[in-house]
């Protein structure tokens, strides 16, 4: 088994024949359209502002940098960068030397990147020059280092010592067809998994993504959410928006107060938002004292967007609603441009290639009729066929013929568009970002006075959802308070994201037929409690 399964040939052949993969690679588009258009902006990051030329040119020098040091094709490089410019010389940087970018995101703690680290045998880890937030990355940086035996070097974005002043080395330049990066999945097991992507099923989500968005080159995208998220990276995202030779603005902050005067000021004709943030903003955008008249499309994703909310986004921002419905492992759904506002605010989309095959089925794999609701598989041009180094875990994810299970509960329309109507997957989706809660319970087990833990999403009017964590006490353990519980696991360095919103202490959990924690009543116990709250 090699590290990330592909496609076999047949359907490897028919995506290339019918047009999907276009034999391009990340490293020849920014040199193609450098060549096209060099004096045209890249990328704004407050007062600078990047040509293609000059990201063209950044890129290259960086390469060599990386080169100089040692990073091969193949290798891989955790980047954990905020939204700045750097990001994009850092990646396409290791695009270019075939040298594979791991997107950490800037939420992430010493846990997490120690273990994206040592499961990927990383050779570099690149991390914020300056603190993100308050936070300093530059002890993480070195604590990790200190662990991790494969780790040769720790940068910063932006290392004064790394562009290599001599002339550019000698570099063995990736294929089409072989690994870009490894994106992160939201994540249902105790450790995040991997996701391989490749030049060419990427760069077709990307195009497919353009058509389907309106993106040309006069397209000018705000990134607002973290930049290294599958969503505003790739739906159309920033290299969408790179790809048709548009501008890429990058928004430190996705509250209005930020995002409005960027849009203003840079003519923003383009975003996407989780739907906690699609709320704020349509909720300042009729008092705002800004220009959003630039803004054309509104994209809303990475959590289920109500019908309600999404009625209000068009009046309140002059803009179009474009509902997504994407995984980091491939299948990205859109609303149409012109469909009739009724399937803009009930439905996810649908999927964008010809070639996306979808799969709704029973709990035996078996279709359920046009209409019905069930578990959603999928497979396609940019759909991966496996998790990186998971062969355990690809079995249970993938079916014989290759189809992804999602993990989603979704209905079809008789137009083809998704309804995501729910989840079967042991996952927490907590205003779009993705919860695995028995990676969080790992970590409350290890506290001293606790017994078991059972972490459970509860509903919230404005995240969706939130986390509970339900303890039971060890045997002659005094009860520690629940912010005890929460100080541990920002302690032992995970995501401030995964820190439970709620902690409550129980004497037993609920029981399945087969003696395991029943999630599902805990879940359903949960519901019943909950208080509406504001
Ligand atoms: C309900 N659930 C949704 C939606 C994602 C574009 C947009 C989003 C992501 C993303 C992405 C949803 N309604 N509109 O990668 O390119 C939930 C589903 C899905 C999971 C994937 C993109 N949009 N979801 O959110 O890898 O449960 O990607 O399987 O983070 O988010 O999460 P992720």
């Amino acid at each position: 088994m090699t590290d990330a399964p592909l496609w076999p040939d047949e359907f490897a052949e028919r995506y290339r024949a019918a047009g999907y993969w276009r034999g391009e690679t990340f490293g020849r588009m920014l040199r193609d359209r450098a060549a096209a258009h060099p004096d045209r902006t890249a990328v704004v990051d407050g007062d600078r502002r990047w040509s293609y030329g000059e990201l063209d040119t950044r890129a290259d020098r960086l390469a060599a940098g990386y080169a100089a040091r040692g990073v091969r094709k193949g290798d891989r490089v955790v980047v954990q960068l905020p939204n700045v410019a750097e990001f994009f010389e850092v990646i396409f940087a290791l695009f270019r030397i075939g040298a594979l970018p791991v997107f950490a995101l800037p939420a992430h703690r010493e846990t997490e990147i120690r273990y994206f680290c040592e499961f990927t045998e990383a050779v570099a880890y690149v991390f914020p020059a300056e603190p993100v937030a308050g936070f300093d990355y530059r002890k993480l940086a070195a604590d990790v280092q200190a662990q991790v035996p494969t780790l040769r070097h720790i940068w910063t974005a932006g290392d004064p010592d790394l562009p290599a002043d001599s002339a550019t080395a000698e570099v063995d330049v990736p294929a089409p067809g072989d690994l870009a990066f490894l994106q992160l999945s939201g994540g249902s097991t105790g450790v995040p998994k991997l996701i391989p992507r490749t030049h060419d099923d990427y760069i077709y989500s990307l195009w497919g993504s353009n058509e389907l968005c309106g993106v040309d080159a006069d397209s000018v995208y705000l990134v607002a959410l973290p930049a290294a998220h599958n969503f505003p990276l790739s739906s159309p995202g920033s290299l969408g928006v790179l790809y048709a030779g548009g501008r890429v603005v990058m928004c430190p902050q996705p509250d209005p107060e930020t995002a409005f005067p960027l849009i203003e000021k840079e003519g923003v004709t383009i975003t996407g938002l989780v739907p906690p943030l699609a709320l704020v903003w349509t909720e300042a955008g009729p008092a705002t004292s800004y220009d959003l008249s630039s803004l054309d499309v509104l994209l809303v994703g990475g959590a289920k967007f109500s019908e309600e909310a999404a009625r209000r986004v068009t009046p309140a921002l002059g803009c179009t609603l474009q509902q997504v419905f994407g995984m980091a492992e491939g299948l990205v759904n859109y609303t149409r441009l012109d469909d009739p506002v009724e399937t803009i605010v009930t439905t996810q989309g649908r999927p964008i290639s010809p070639d996306d095959e979808i799969r709704i089925v029973d709990d035996h794999d078996v279709q359920v009729a046009p209409g019905e609701t069930g578990h959603l598989l999928t497979r396609g041009p940019y759909t991966i066929r496996g998790y990186w180094r998971a062969p355990d875990h690809n079995k249970r994810s993938f079916t014989e013929d290759g189809f992804y299970r999602t993990g989603d509960v979704v209905r079809m329309t008789e137009t083809g568009h998704l309804v995501v109507e729910g989840r079967a997957k042991d996952q927490i989706n907590r205003g779009g970002e993705k919860i695995a809660p028995e990676e969080v319970e790992n970590v409350i087990l290890a506290h001293p006075a606790v017994h078991d833990v059972s972490v459970v999403a509860i509903p919230d009017e404005y995240l969706g959802e939130r986390t509970l964590a339900y303890v039971i006490v060890r045997d002659g353990a005094e009860q520690p308070k629940p912010v005890a519980i929460k100080k541990h696991v920002r302690e032992r360095g995970l995501a401030a994201y995964k820190v439970p919103d709620k902690v409550e202490f129980v004497t037993a959990f609920p029981q399945t037929g087969v003696g395991k924690v029943s999630k599902k009543d805990l879940r359903a116990a949960s519901e019943a409690a909950a208080e509406p709250h504001r």
